[in-house]
């Protein structure tokens, strides 16, 4: 790097100034890092071999130090150092870096205690800025700009001229280190120059340590209301926030008393931005602190100081220190009256149409809707096309009505909360309602037109929710990436979330900190999410004070860097300001922004309920409070901007629309076509019969698609081991044998995406494999480089940026974000085959809001489908209690089947799968997995499917399936492969018809079972030599349950005793799921007896976490299953 000749005089000047001022005393370490103390000992290194960055802040760094020495030895500053505060500064040099190096050298009087010859006015203007008096190498580089810049001289102290011109000529250190010590003992050249040539007509004052101080107050001053100026802005609007004044927005802290408000101070132009970078170097106390006042500590609190990035709180300095950019227009001004009366009328009209119906209504809020509006139009405006919005129960009609615009019919024939609604329903003529939910819980999806002049197409979605607050947070991530995946928005503009929240649930709920932990992470990041917050400051009958210890309900947002701007709820024009500053924060840095709406809730938790009970002297309050869209009214009519005929004649005109809705929601008739996108186009409904597709694939595909998949370039270095088990995979492909686990699960991924399809799995460690199994990402060992094998079918496509068919991604540490996201990743689009796997299965249960509100019910709630499919690796193999079972019970006791009728499982009447809610499946071989995999795919609906995944049967050596089972080629036995196995049978049954079963009545034991207790039954078998006598069959999908596969065992051994085997104790597994159906079997098939039990004994833990205890278990279960 080129020295540029500040940063020489810098140097030169540092070994100067050090000399005189410590002389011997410099010493190596205090300088911080080892860089700047071998600097430091080493004075005599030549300068500028450091990297043009590196450099500046090591010299920074440097003479922020050297300045600190200067004062603590002077015994005068008031400023006191640690290393500690020197490390912080090194490490965060935004934002305190701007101030510490504007000032100048040598400080010598306490801040805090300013004299009376001191506060004696001096303008500032006539003060000289010379070359003795700097200290900063910025300064010193600015200085040198100038000079090259500005052809030199210009406006620049003499001094300055003087010792740049020698500079450039090539002026020795030693010869500078001369100069300095002559200039400041009064001798030539520099200080002779000063005297001979002052750089006013007027005499000029000395730049005092004083002056400097003053300067530097002010600017601390300016950074304590930028930091925290938001503390002392009028956000409630019932005024009844009791708030201590800060300290650190006291001029009296600085050392400025009144008699300084009209003295000129000089804060420079020095690279700032906001007010500060307006040409005006010198400012007035008065009007700095009018400025920040008026700017900080009005009806908007900004909260930025915590964003560590120089650019971005540059970039909101600009946006918010001018006031002047957030006037309205006269125009504008009218459309945002008109939104906030109808938000205000509609709620009154419900409230007078259904006067005991719960709304959960916005009253003391209404300001949300033409805020949101103003943030809709601008994000059109700035080319959003798609908005996915999740928001709690406040307002949630309102903002439906008003800002997603569904039409007004609907939702007064909702609100009706009338009869199922009957007609055209879902697709092709399906009379699928489900069960229906509450109308504040329903979604919905309108395209209408936006944007400033209302003429840019955008598609308003707002997702279906249960009552769990925030439960839905993740999962309109999750949409809104699929959705930017699909339509190619890979940098993220077009595609963009809104989340709204309440006060309590935002501070409250674990949920919103994991949903703004996953913002930034590669494969979950949807470039910024815009929160909005309803804080009308009590959460049902809860004061803030007892639900949060944070100063703010948003504070948990700071953790990722995002702005938060509080705003009084009550005026109209902030709100929709800060709605439009944070749309366009979100589009410039993709990332999230929040908005506070201080609010009130002008009625109870719900229309129903008193508030008086609890908040007796809010509510006081309130019932005086005028509403803000009448005080926008009178506000409007002062200004002139609308008459007060023209705001009745506007009321009439949205009553009357109000009115015309109403009547027409009596005959209307609802559809619930919106339920499905185009891409679910075709989709059948769980009253349409689908016809069962085959999952087997060409066997010269199988191999080909085998091959690509477990190519390694040859300049990739994998660990030797990945090496190996590739190799391996390669052999299984070649030789058709053997095929594990891991490889099936490779094989289904991979002929998928073959066919055009996009799979995606996420979850902890997902990337090898929490077993070390998968390797699905491998690592180069000398580059540390990743490389994902399954994309080497489609590598040559992957120039196109963004474009992954294949994801495959390590999730942050969360259950409840993460599977809440991959949910709504695979709510978007059918022809994703999405997985969500937990590190072990039992670890789902922190994730169960999502199972149990919006998995298991969804479909029949929202008519929503989804074919998402998780893996929860479960099995005893005596890893204690909590690694061993992902609770399938839970899992089977939430299936909606009919545990007490055989259903009618005929070919053309089979709705068994399509009328249940999800799928329950413990497989045991690597084939039956891949067709399980494929089958969520290939398929004309979609079904959750939740999988007991093994952990043992990984690296079992019988678990291994030749690659024939894979394929498409049928056969007449149950070896066959073509598609998946509900069942599988006894290893030595051939027939697999459900009619003419030939009957073994010899056989004595018919066990079932199910996963990989199998392969225990299979050798205890073997060992008993019982094959003839004992048969076991596998229930390899549990619920909806395979009556017919079952029932026709049944037959096959109509002697047998039947037994029930599995490794979970009496209360959990599969035995009440099973138990309850064979008993259906048997009175359907007249049999006598029962289902006899083989497992573990009734238990509060899932298992013992003793490892010998284990063993003994399950010697006895196996023992028990298959003894007579
Ligand atoms: C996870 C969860 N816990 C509890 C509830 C019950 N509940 C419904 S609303 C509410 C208060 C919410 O307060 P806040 O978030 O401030 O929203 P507000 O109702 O004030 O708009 C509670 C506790 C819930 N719906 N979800
Ligand atoms: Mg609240």
């Amino acid at each position: 790097m080129r020295e540029t000749t500040a940063r020489r005089a810098a140097g030169l000047l540092w070994r100067t100034t050090t000399t005189a001022a410590w002389g011997s005393k410099v010493r190596g370490g205090t300088g911080g890092t080892n860089r700047s103390s071998s600097s430091i000992t080493a004075p005599s290194s030549p300068l500028g071999t450091t990297s043009a960055k590196n450099g500046i802040i090591f010299h920074r760094r440097f003479y922020y130090n050297s300045l600190r020495r200067t004062t603590t030895i002077g015994g005068k500053g008031g400023l006191t150092t640690t290393s500690t505060t020197r490390s912080r500064r090194h490490r965060f040099l935004h934002p305190s870096s701007e101030s510490s190096f504007l000032m100048v050298k040598t400080l010598t009087s306490s801040p805090s205690k300013p004299t009376e010859q001191q506060n004696k006015p001096t303008p500032m203007r006539e003060l000289r800025d010379e070359f003795l008096n700097a200290n900063s190498v910025a300064y010193l580089e600015e200085m040198e700009k100038r000079f090259k810049e500005e052809g030199g001289e210009i406006g620049m102290d003499k001094s300055w001229s003087t010792l740049l011109k020698s500079l450039d000529k090539g002026m020795t250190g030693k010869e500078l280190s001369s100069m300095w010590e002559d200039a400041k003992n009064g001798n030539a050249p520099l200080a002779r120059e000063r005297r001979a040539t002052p750089s006013s007509s007027t005499a000029p004052s000395e730049v005092t340590s004083d002056l400097i101080q003053e300067s530097m107050r002010l600017l601390l001053l300016v950074r304590a209301y930028q930091s925290a100026g938001h503390e002392m802005a009028t956000l409630d609007p019932l005024g009844m926030e009791k708030k201590s004044v800060n300290v650190s927005l006291d001029p009296e802290l600085y050392g400025f008393t009144e008699k300084d408000l009209d003295r000129e101070f000089f804060l420079g132009t020095w690279r700032m931005k906001g007010f500060l970078a307006e040409d005006q170097p010198y400012w007035t106390l008065r009007d700095i602190l009018s400025r920040l006042r008026e700017t900080y500590c009005g009806n908007i609190g900004y909260e930025y100081m915590h964003i560590m990035d120089r650019e971005k709180c540059n970039w909101l300095r600009e946006q918010i220190e001018t006031p002047t950019q957030k006037g309205y227009k006269p125009e504008r001004k009218k459309i945002l009256f008109e939104r906030l009366a109808r938000a205000e009328l509609f709620e009154t009209f419900l409230s007078n149409k259904y006067t005991a119906a719960k709304r959960f209504g916005l009253e003391g809020c209404e300001t949300l809707i033409p805020g949101f509006e103003e943030a809709v139009d601008r994000a059109a405006d700035l080319g959003v096309k798609n908005i996915n919005i999740g928001m709690p129960h406040r307002g949630r009609l309102n903002v439906l009505a008003n800002v997603i615009r569904k039409p007004l019919q609907t939702i007064f024939n909702e609100f009706k909360g009338g009869p199922k609604p009957t007609g055209e329903l879902g697709l092709s003529g399906s009379q699928y309602t489900g069960s229906g939910d509450v109308k504040y819980h329903l979604g919905t999806s309108v395209v209408t037109r936006r944007g400033v002049n209302q003429d840019k197409k955008v598609q308003l979605s707002l997702l279906a929710n249960p009552s769990h607050l925030e439960a839905v947070d993740t999962v309109v991530i999750g949409k809104c990436a699929a959705r930017q995946f699909y339509t190619k928005d890979y940098e993220k503009e077009t595609v963009i979330p809104v989340l709204l929240h309440g006060d309590g649930a935002f501070s409250g709920q674990g949920i919103v900190y994991e949903t703004l932990d996953m913002s930034q992470l590669p494969e979950y990041h949807v470039g910024g999410t815009l929160h909005i917050v309803v804080n009308n400051q009590v959460a049902f009958t809860t004061d803030p004070k007892h639900s949060r210890s944070s100063m703010y309900c948003t504070d948990v947002a700071k953790c990722i860097e995002a702005p938060v701007f509080h705003v009084n709820g009550d005026d109209v024009e902030a709100v929709a300001w800060v709605m439009q500053l944070a749309l366009e924060w979100r589009q410039k840095f993709k990332a999230d922004a929040v908005v506070d709406i201080v609010c009130y809730r002008k009625f109870g938790h719900n229309e129903i309920d008193e508030p008086m009970f609890t908040q007796p002297l809010m509510y006081k309050v309130i019932k005086k409070h005028v509403s803000a869209h009448q005080q926008y009214a009178e506000k409007l009519i002062k200004e002139g901007v609308l008459t007060a005929d023209e705001v009745k004649a506007k009321h009439a005109e949205i009553l009357k629309e109000l009115d015309t809705e109403f009547e027409m929601s009596k005959n209307y008739v609802p559809k619930f076509r919106d339920w499905v996108s185009s891409h679910w186009q075709g989709f059948k409904s769980p009253d349409q019969f689908a016809s069962i597709r085959n999952t087997g694939v060409d066997p010269q595909v199988l191999r080909e698609v085998g091959a690509k998949i477990t190519e390694i370039p040859e300049t990739f270095t994998p660990h030797k081991t990945v090496k190996r088990v590739y190799d391996a995979r390669r052999k299984m492909f070649e030789t058709g044998e053997n095929v594990d686990w891991a490889t099936a699960e490779m094989l289904a991924f991979g002929t998928l995406l073959n066919e055009g399809n996009h799979v995606r799995l996420s979850g902890q460690d997902v990337e090898r494999g929490t077993f070390s199994h998968r390797h699905a990402v491998i690592k180069d060992q000398s580059t540390g480089e990743r490389f994902v094998p399954l994309r080497n079918l489609y590598r040559d496509k992957m120039a196109e940026k963004g474009l992954k068919y294949f994801t495959v991604c390590n999730s942050s540490l969360s259950e409840f974000g993460v599977l809440g996201f991959e949910l709504g990743y695979s709510l978007d689009n059918p022809n994703s085959l999405v997985i969500w796997e937990a590190q072990f299965g039992d670890f789902a249960n922190s994730a169960q809001v999502i199972i149990d509100q919006f998995i298991s019910s969804g479909e029949a709630k929202w008519l929503r489908q989804t074919g998402l499919t998780l893996l929860l690796p479960h099995g005893y193999d005596g890893q204690g209690p909590e690694h061993s079972s992902a609770r399938l019970e839970r899992f089977l006791q939430m299936s909606d089947e009919d545990p007490r009728v055989v259903p009618d499982m005929s070919q053309t009447k089979r709705l068994a799968i399509q009328g249940t809610n999800w799928q329950i499946c413990n497989v045991t071989t690597p084939a039956n997995y891949f067709h399980l995999l494929r089958r969520q795919i290939h398929r004309d609906y979609r079904k959750p499917l939740i999988v007991m995944s093994p952990k043992n049967l990984l690296r079992h050596p019988k678990c291994l399936s030749p690659l024939s089972e894979f394929d498409d080629v049928d056969s007449l036995t149950d070896a066959q492969g073509t598609r998946f196995k509900r069942l599988i049978m006894d290893k030595t049954a051939k027939v697999r018809g459900l009619t003419n079963i030939p009957v073994e009545d010899h056989v004595q034991r018919l066990v079932f079972c199910s996963g990989k207790v199998y392969y225990e039954l299979d050798a205890e078998r073997e060992a008993l030599k019982a094959e003839d006598t004992i048969k076991i069959c596998r229930i390899e999908q549990l619920a909806p349950f395979p009556w017919d596969l079952v029932e026709r065992e049944l037959k096959r051994y109509p002697n047998a005793e039947v037994v029930w085997c599995q490794e979970e104790p009496l209360n959990m597994g599969a035995y009440t799921h099973v138990d309850q159906r064979i008993r259906t079997l048997f009175k359907h098939l007249g049999k006598e007896g029962e289902l006899k039990y083989a497992g573990r004994n009734q238990a509060a833990s899932p298992s013992t976490g003793y490892g010998s205890v284990h063993a003994e278990e399950q010697i006895k279960l196996i023992k028990d299953a298959l003894v007579l």
